[in-house]
């Protein structure tokens, strides 16, 4: 028998091979990952706690690998495929993302690696939007969209070929990965000459810029990738000074001393030749690539997230009648408690549990003792839960940020989770349902390790 590669080995491999791809195409990516580079060592120096954390979290060797990169794809029968290829990778569908609400025509999800170990191997995950046609609402150009698409094929023969072996043998050989990910590759790669031609471009763009990017190439190019910062506020502050185009405001939750969810920024697309379909090869522009950077906080719990969003909810009201957006989020936000005791008192946050066992051989713990008292007497110490996904009023405004035109339609619509599993072929898992097992499942061990110094 053959040997099998991890599937965490074979995400490492095409990460990397898309990263570099990226970077050889948008040059300007690779200045903000210098940017990000220079922001990172900064802080490290200046925080040796920090440092000496990652350090023993074995954190310090993938801080410079990419966190995410995107896709939009156009029928269900792509989407399916491309989760049949992530799952090779060992990535699952994780969460629904509903962007009609925001004036965007998909919804999504995001293929991640789910465990821990697999996380901390490499963090590379993917957020997969599928346009949604019946939101075109011109019929005409609604039927033109979906021949096109359902026409085109945007894997390659060899790659379908060897998603099937692996899916057969449940893994592939070392050369079998290699050759995998040169042809997965082919599918996320940048085509400057459109399947259509400038007119039709130019119709299905007035029905959306979204639509137009998802319809008239020859497949679904990677749009950005995202590599970690450790402090976002300075490297949205450096860009410019690198000549890159900063998005207005970050997204996400204010700076905080306890970080929560995600905070996200991006570089504005850039205007891109195309040549079009047709007698003369119109030549045209498209804006769709851009580059991105992240940093995350700790997962909410099911009411940390209610109460996220009911701030958000009031941060925009306010923004809405003249207040700047990131007055707006630090006002609301005075509201969301701001220390790791507190978060984890009121439940709004998630948290691993590590017994400490020092306390524990000198003075054991009473039986009745809740989780709480075990906390504050210093039996078991607390370590946030690092949110890994997504959220869809930030992704909103990264996409808007990067369609040039401002004014978004307004959308009629609800979300579709059901039919979006349908055209994926598989539920997407609950994101807080697996921070929730991560938490019990540490409390549970420490809890042993605890009682078991008793005895
Ligand atoms: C995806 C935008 C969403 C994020 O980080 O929230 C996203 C897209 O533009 O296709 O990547
Ligand atoms: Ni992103």
């Amino acid at each position: 028998m053959k040997a099998l590669l991890n599937p965490d080995v074979i995400r490492s491999l095409f990460s990397r091979a898309m990263s570099d791809m990226y970077r050889a195409e948008v040059p300007q990516y690779g200045a903000l990952c210098s940017l990000v580079g220079q922001v990172n060592t900064g802080v490290l120096a200046g925080d040796s706690a920090m440092a000496q954390r990652m350090r023993e979290e074995g954190q310090m060797d993938r801080l410079d690998v990419e966190r995410h990169g995107a896709v939009r794809v156009g029928t269900a029968q792509e989407l399916a495929t491309m989760g049949r290829l992530f799952a090779v990778m060992g990535m699952q569908a994780v969460g629904y993302y509903d962007l009609s609400v925001a004036g965007v025509p998909v919804h999504a999800t995001a293929f991640r690696p789910v465990d821990d170990a697999s996380l901390d191997r490499n963090p590379f995950r993917v957020f997969t939007s599928l346009l949604r046609t019946e939101l075109i609402a011109d019929e005409r150009l609604r039927r033109t969209a979906k021949s096109i698409i359902e026409r085109r094929q945007i894997f390659t023969a060899g790659c379908l070929a060897l998603i099937d072996r692996a899916e057969g043998q449940r893994g592939l050989s070392e050369d079998e990965a290699h050759e995998f990910v040169r042809e997965a590759l082919e599918t996320f790669r940048w085509h400057a000459e459109a399947t259509v031609d400038l007119k039709t471009y130019q119709q299905l763009r007035a029905a959306h810029p979204l639509v137009a990017d998802i319809v008239c190439f020859k497949g679904p190019h990677i749009n950005h990738l995202t590599p970690r910062t450790l402090d976002i506020d300075a490297a949205q502050a450096g860009m410019p000074a690198m000549g890159i185009q900063a998005k207005n405001s970050i997204e996400g939750p204010p700076t905080r001393a306890v970080p929560i969810l995600l905070r996200q920024t991006s570089f504005l697309a850039l205007e891109e030749p195309i040549r079009f379909l047709g007698e003369g090869g119109d030549e045209g522009t498209h804006t769709a690539r851009f580059g991105e950077i992240e940093q995350r906080g700790c997962a909410l719990t099911r009411k940390g997230r209610a109460l996220y969003d009911l701030l958000l909810g009031k941060a925009t009201e306010q923004s809405r009648s003249g207040v700047p957006i990131e007055q707006a989020m630090r006002n609301a936000f005075g509201e969301f408690p701001d220390s790791e005791a507190e978060l984890h008192k009121e439940g709004l946050a998630f948290f691993s549990y590590e017994p400490n066992l020092r306390v524990a051989q000198q003075q054991v713990a009473p039986e009745s003792a809740s989780v709480f008292e075990l906390v504050e007497s210093g039996w078991l110490t607390l370590k946030p839960l690092t949110y890994e996904d997504f959220l869809p009023v930030s992704a909103a405004g990264i996409f808007r940020s990067n369609l040039g035109d401002s004014a978004q339609p307004e959308y009629q619509s609800q979300g579709n989770r059901s039919q979006f599993e349908a055209a994926l072929g598989a539920k997407v898992l609950d994101e807080i349902s697996l921070y929730e097992q991560t938490s019990k499942r540490s409390l549970a061990e420490a809890l042993k390790a605890l009682s078991r110094v008793a005895t």
